[in-house]
């Protein structure tokens, strides 16, 4: 069947080592669809300024667009309010704002920070470094094999010490979506914060985060169809509020002397300096084209794909899976015995085939599964069960290769 969305993107019409370009790199980060590379040209071309600044017309027009993606993304996350909306510069920046500017304030030593065994280093190493500055205690959620978070041992993790709990919606490598509202209900239980990691939720199913009552919620553009370099921190309001910046610098203040300076207000108070004017304009063409497309045929196609990726790739002898959760978004990674997954991604991309190897930046994770690297592919609304089947004949090449 024809996919209905693959001519949206350009990049996708070449051919690589002269076979067709079969993309399934979409969790290392989308391709753009032409009107978000429109939307970010045209304002170049004709709008740019910089925001918040200037009064004369094209700083206007400048500021209103970059202000309209606040808009959409408070909507597209169904926020309460656009003060609670933080741009960045990507997950990795917002989730190490609120490790420095809540964690620096609000953790003592032997307080706990509770992760998971499946985080993405964006979602540890920025937790150790607060924990070592602040004398913290870093806890981790197991997970069993299938790759789903072991519920029972996180309720026992929790108790009076637990100061926050950071765990990803979507593992970029099992692809398992976790129970995000019972993680909060229970760690708003013992008082404690939630911060999640959205970056791969965000482009696969429908994120609310007020139904979800996390506290942050953390996500990248270019895993949602949009532009590189910008990021998005969700935050409760009260939480914003008591925080202290993260950055000082223009824009982010109120009045500044010598003596003293006083900040800005939400959201302004974690935006110092420039912000990457063009790609955030560019993010509201991305979030409106997937809006336009909407989530109930994003999931199903996700989900059909998932389906067939999964049933064919069991075929293969030698294949094991990692991630099998019963709760999935469109990523499969797995390893083949006596293959190494560097070398199934070098023969695959000579048949034009992108795919992620390695450890996917989860390291602690692949230790779990006693696996130095796998293979990834993942999907995106431009696949089709065609890009599937290139994957499969391709992996047929590798074994027949080391056979
Ligand atoms: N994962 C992947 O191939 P940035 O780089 O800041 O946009 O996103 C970081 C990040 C944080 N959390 C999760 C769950 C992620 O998957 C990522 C990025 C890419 O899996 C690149 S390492």
């Amino acid at each position: 069947m024809m996919n209905l969305y693959k001519k949206d993107f350009p990049i996708l019409n070449q051919t690589v080592h002269d076979k067709t370009l079969v993309y399934l790199d979409s969790s290392a980060s989308n391709q753009k669809p032409e009107v978000v590379i429109q939307t970010v040209s045209q304002y170049e071309r004709m709008h740019h300024a910089n925001v918040h600044r200037g009064v004369y017309e094209l700083s206007r027009r400048a500021t209103g667009a970059f202000e309209e993606t606040r808009e959409a993304v408070k909507q597209f996350i169904h926020a309460n309010s656009l003060q609670e909306i933080i741009f960045t510069s990507g997950t990795t920046a917002a989730i190490n704002l609120v490790a420095q500017s809540y964690g620096r304030t609000h953790f003592k030593a032997g307080d706990e920070i509770i992760v998971s065994m499946m985080e993405h280093h964006s979602n540890i190493v920025p937790w150790q470094m607060i924990a070592e500055a602040t004398g913290a205690i870093l806890k981790v959620i197991p997970i069993n094999l299938a790759g789903e978070l072991d519920l029972d041992a996180y309720r026992l993790l929790l108790s009076p010490r637990t100061k926050l709990v950071a765990v990803a919606h979507v593992s970029n490598v099992l692809g398992t979506i976790n129970p995000i509202q019972e993680i909060t209900r229970l760690a708003h239980a013992h008082q404690a914060v939630v911060l999640v990691d959205g970056a791969q939720a965000v482009a696969h199913i429908p994120v609310d985060v007020q139904a979800l009552d996390c506290d942050f919620y953390a996500f990248s553009s270019h895993k949602a169809y949009g532009p590189t370099g910008v990021g998005i921190l969700y935050g409760k309001r009260a939480l914003l509020e008591n925080m202290p910046p993260y950055q000082g610098g223009g824009e982010m203040v109120e009045q500044v002397t010598f003596a003293k300076t006083t900040y800005n207000t939400l959201p302004y108070k974690f935006e110092a300096g420039t912000p990457n004017i063009a790609n955030v304009i560019g993010f509201k063409a991305a979030i409106d084209y997937v809006k336009h497309i909407g989530f109930t045929r994003v999931v199903e196609h996700d989900q059909a794909l998932l389906a067939y990726a999964t049933e064919q790739l069991t075929t293969l002898p030698g294949i094991k899976l990692i991630g099998t959760a019963r709760q999935k978004i469109g990523i499969i990674s797995f390893v083949i015995e006596n293959v190494h997954a560097h070398d199934i991604g070098t023969i695959l991309d000579h048949e034009g085939i992108a795919v992620r190897v390695g450890n996917h930046c989860a390291m602690p994770l692949m230790q779990f599964y006693q696996e130095a690297a796998c293979v990834r592919a993942s999907f995106a609304i431009y696949n089709s069960i065609a890009d599937i089947d290139a994957l499969m004949m391709g992996l047929k090449t590798v074994q027949r290769y080391f056979n």
